[in-house]
């Protein structure tokens, strides 16, 4: 036995050393932000110029077979869908490009759209849209290239004596005209929660076909960024009373704060504010309800949303953090038949915002060595920020230990108390499992949609920590987007991305699709992960990554905007 020792000890030992080495110690990857910078303009360039010339004014895109690419309302115009979605990214990319022929190539695009939006873009479309989506893409993008154009992109091009400046309020003209199509959703149920859609030439709404007409809870709860800036640029203020109105009928009518702990299940009745079902979750339909609790205190200070941010916090560590078995990965759970009953340990990719919510919600912004000596620092936040960076591991794991580095669309945990527990040991399951056995990946869930949330989190704790880790880990994942979701890959004229129909399998599967948040979010938070001067207290990202600046409180002051409901 004793000769054994020796044996078990370096059986141990290598096991160890393998298990640190692929799933724990990143890669040895360049992270030198000049590189990176200019990496991620080009794949930018790249994504646009193919858009361009294949698919300009759809909405819809499939960059392999462009005949089938096609516009949002099946019937009418382009919503611009693609083309305002990515504006700002570009206005960013000609703000920091240190290379002046991207930059010049940039300035042309960009003017390019300022025609577009003058000659073609018209939101008088005989067509349901979504309002959620139509908010956070379209009002959204159009807002924050009038924001950037103003105090960027004209003022740069000034200070460098190039004449190109662009008449900003074209796109402000657009979001008006667009808000004032969307806010008669408000009005046209009982308590001001919108239906799901509306045309926007009629004005009138339309229920969602399934789920007894239900609206999804996070659709109506993430339009308030938008139509409050839109007040506070205008001074107007119809869009942040209409867009507000949802919440009171929200927490009054389900006594959501003392019934539920201030977690939402996913569907409301818009007639009557109460929910439809018990399944409570932070991915789809759940997730950004949370984020614009937060999100509304850091752009206008209102000490209301804090509190509702705080206590929503509060209960779903309470109710939905769990950690994987072997490993204890920290994940956030489902509670599909409601708070008190059993959970799942499926994880949608959406949830790994939640990484860069909280460290946003600990810190405000700034580094955390400030914050901690900050005399509003607490418990809670000292709570907040270790949980922040264990789940954007958790989330980086989640493509670090597939064979593509790449993450699919859902995983399900380890957990020996969830509901899919059997599943793990099961002998014929037909889930693929990771290597450490911390999380599985069901057929079914194995696409790749390009999506933003890892990366974004990644991008702010970097900012936060000045960590060089968490550049790393977003240059691997670029790294694996470029080398697995490419299309024309050797031909640098004509190379492009999609997103992917199964990425455990390589060659991946290519889902022919290009997802306009890929330049709107994914592109953009890689890029700003590798700008040293970015500085995350001057702006409040909406949902879909569009910046808007951090509001003075003098200023609504004096345009009299202010939170008008209570708890
Ligand atoms: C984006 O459209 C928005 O971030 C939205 O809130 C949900 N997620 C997608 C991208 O994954």
């Amino acid at each position: 036995m004793p000769r054994l020792v020796p044996l078990i000890v370096l059986f141990v030992s290598s096991l160890a050393y393998y298990y640190y080495s692929n799933f724990v110690k990143p890669n040895r990857t360049n992270i030198d932000p000049e590189f990176r910078s200019e990496q991620i303009e080009n794949i930018i360039l790249q994504t646009w110029i193919d858009y361009k010339l294949n698919g300009w004014g759809k909405d819809i895109y499939h960059p392999i077979n462009h005949r089938k690419s096609r516009n949002m309302p099946i019937s009418g115009e382009p919503l611009g869908w693609i083309i305002i979605d990515a504006l700002d990214t570009l206005l960013y990319v000609h703000s920091y490009s240190k290379n002046q022929t991207i930059k010049e190539n940039m300035q042309q695009e960009i003017e390019n759209v300022a025609d577009w939006c003058i000659n073609t873009l018209n939101y008088d479309i005989d067509a349901n849209v979504n309002i959620f989506e139509t908010t956070i893409r379209m009002l959204g993008g159009l807002l924050s290239s009038y924001y950037l154009t103003e105090t960027t992109y004209n003022h740069n091009n000034r200070s460098t004596n190039n004449n190109s400046t662009l008449d900003s309020k074209i796109f402000l003209e657009k979001a008006i005209d667009l808000a004032n199509r969307l806010i008669p959703a408000f009005s046209q149920s009982t308590t001001g929660i919108p239906y799901s859609s509306i045309n926007l030439h009629s004005g009138h709404v339309k229920r969602n076909h399934a789920n007894m007409g239900t609206s999804s809870t996070a659709e109506f709860t993430t339009l308030q960024l938008e139509f409050k800036y839109l007040s506070i640029l205008t001074g107007d203020d119809k869009y942040w009373k209409y867009a507000e109105s949802v919440y009171e009928p929200l927490y009054t009518n389900n006594n959501l704060i003392d019934s539920y702990d201030s977690l939402i299940p996913i569907y409301t009745f818009p007639n009557t504010g109460k929910f439809y079902t018990r399944n409570i979750r932070m991915g789809s339909r759940g997730d950004s309800f949370y984020e614009y609790l937060l999100k509304q205190y850091l752009f206008t200070h209102e000490t209301l949303y804090y509190q509702l941010y705080r206590k929503a916090m509060d209960g779903m560590k309470r109710h939905l953090l769990r950690q994987s078995s072997p490993n204890k990965l920290v994940y956030i759970a489902e509670r599909p038949i409601g708070l008190n009953n059993i959970h799942s340990s499926k994880m949608d990719h959406l949830v790994c915002f939640m990484g860069g919510l909280l460290a946003m919600g600990a810190t405000e912004g700034i580094t955390i060595n400030k914050a901690r000596t900050m005399d509003w620092w607490n418990y809670e936040r000292e709570q907040d920020w270790l949980l922040a960076q264990e789940l954007t591991y958790t989330c980086y794991q989640m493509y670090k230990q597939t064979p593509t580095g790449l993450a699919p669309e859902i995983v399900v945990f380890n957990d020996p108390e969830s509901v899919e527990a059997h599943r793990f040991n099961s002998k014929n399951t037909n889930w693929w499992i990771s290597p450490t056995k911390d999380f599985a990946i069901k057929p079914l869930d194995a696409h790749n949609l390009q999506r933003p949330e890892t990366v974004e989190s990644i991008m702010i704790l970097y900012h936060i920590t000045k960590d060089k880790k968490y550049r790393q880990w977003g240059a691997e994942i670029l790294d694996n987007f470029i080398k697995h979701s490419c299309i024309h890959c050797d031909e640098p004229n004509l190379i492009t991305y999609t997103s992917l129909d199964n990425m455990i399998q390589i060659p991946t599967k290519k889902k022919d699709n290009l997802e306009s948040f890929w330049i709107a979010e994914t592109l953009k938070y890689l890029y700003l992960l590798f700008q040293d001067d970015f500085d995350l207290t001057k702006v409040v990202f909406n949902t879909e990554a569009h910046p808007f600046p951090v509001i003075n409180e003098e200023l609504l002051k004096k345009l009299n905007l202010t939170t008008g409901w209570n708890i």
